[in-house]
């Protein structure tokens, strides 16, 4: 998965490079800043000291010293100051000039804390959200591994309208575990693909013999069939399809030359979104993989809000599932 939203300590990341919200000095501060500098060891500071400070919006690389990646990329954010000093440019041009960098050096993957979002004050929300559309965009054009670290739950918070209407919708939909046992027997006989059902339905629903090789003989398209007749109908590029859900060229590729290819529910659901499916495509594409929407599972009511209301972005879905500790969208 290109772009992967996780929560852990950066200086933890195994990654080719991170990248530090550092100051103008780049001397060391607070914050990830000093978190990064103590991990690192006195050396980082020596390395900062020959590069003669950094511009707000810019950013400049160094090794990384005791730290398990291969570079340091220090980004100077701006101080938020409400919005009218150019704030977002200057936070964009920070994501675009270390992914540049990581490029010249030709970094893998580059793992981001959210910069500006600590001690200089900009709103967490948006952020979060120049991070992902500058990440989303760069990615669409480039391969590289992106890491997103969200240092604890509290420093991540998507908008809060989105965050209440959504849980809004899991309570309206969210229906408990504990459903009468026809009803749900019901249910999942209809979640199965059909040539599975008939081992769950009472003997009289058995089908005969001949009905049987019938059946298989004639098995519907398989998930990656479909996958790749929809991609054509939507008149889009294979690349297209997999940068759109999220998902790396290499899984994409196993899926395109192995027509039996059982993909993960995240993954299903992934290009679904990706080709923009209706509620019933969506769930037509999930049964080939042996996967179903249902109501007793938040993950599948986020997806739902989101199919329904049209917004087939998958990073804003991915930010939601976050913040609702649900399994990511992509590989
Ligand atoms: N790993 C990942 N994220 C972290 C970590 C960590 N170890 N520690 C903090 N964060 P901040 P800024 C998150 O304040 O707002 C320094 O003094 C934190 O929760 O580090 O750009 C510099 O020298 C927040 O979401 O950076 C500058 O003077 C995000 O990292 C100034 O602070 C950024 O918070 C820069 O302020």
């Amino acid at each position: 998965m290109p772009l992967h939203i996780v929560r852990n300590d950066i200086t933890k990341m195994k990654v080719d490079a991170i990248v530090n919200a550092a100051n103008p000095s780049l001397l060391g501060g607070g914050g990830v800043d000093g978190a990064i500098h103590a991990a690192a060891g006195p050396k980082l500071l020596q390395e900062c000291r020959t590069l003669g400070g950094c511009e707000i919006g810019d950013a400049k690389i160094t090794g990384a010293c005791r730290l398990p990646c291969k570079y340091v990329i220090h980004a100077v954010g701006p101080i938020w100051q409400g919005g009218h000093f150019h704030e977002k440019e200057l936070l964009e041009s920070c994501y675009r000039t270390s992914l540049e960098l990581a490029k010249t050096q030709e970094c893998e993957s580059i793992a981001f804390p959210l910069i500006s979002s600590g001690i200089y004050g900009y709103p967490k929300d948006q952020a979060l959200k120049v991070a992902m559309d500058v990440i989303r965009d760069f990615l669409f054009v480039n391969e590289m591994q992106v890491y997103l670290v969200i240092f604890d739950k509290a420093a991540y918070q998507i908008s809060e309208k989105i965050f209440a209407e959504i849980e809004e919708y899991i309570g309206d939909n969210y229906v408990d575990a504990h459903t009468d046992y026809r009803c749900e027997s019901m249910r999942m006989q209809m979640s199965m693909p059909p040539l599975l059902r008939y081992d769950v339905c009472e003997s009289k629903c058995l089908m005969p013999e001949e009905d049987l090789e019938h059946k298989l003989m004639h098995i519907d398209e398989s998930f990656s069939e479909m996958l790749l007749r929809k991609i054509d109908e939507k008149g889009m590029t294979d690349a297209e399809c997999y940068k759109k859900a999220n998902i790396d060229r290499k899984l994409f590729s196993k899926i395109r030359s192995n027509p039996q290819y059982k993909p993960s529910k995240p993954t299903s659901i992934a290009f679904a979104i990706a080709l923009e499916l209706s509620l019933e495509e969506t769930e037509d594409m999930l049964r080939k993989a042996g996967f179903a929407l249902s109501n007793s599972n938040k993950f599948d009511i986020i997806i739902e809000y989101f199919i329904n209301r049209g917004n087939y972005n998958i990073y804003e879905i991915n930010e939601a599932l976050f913040a609702f500790d649900q399994s990511l969208l992509g590989a």
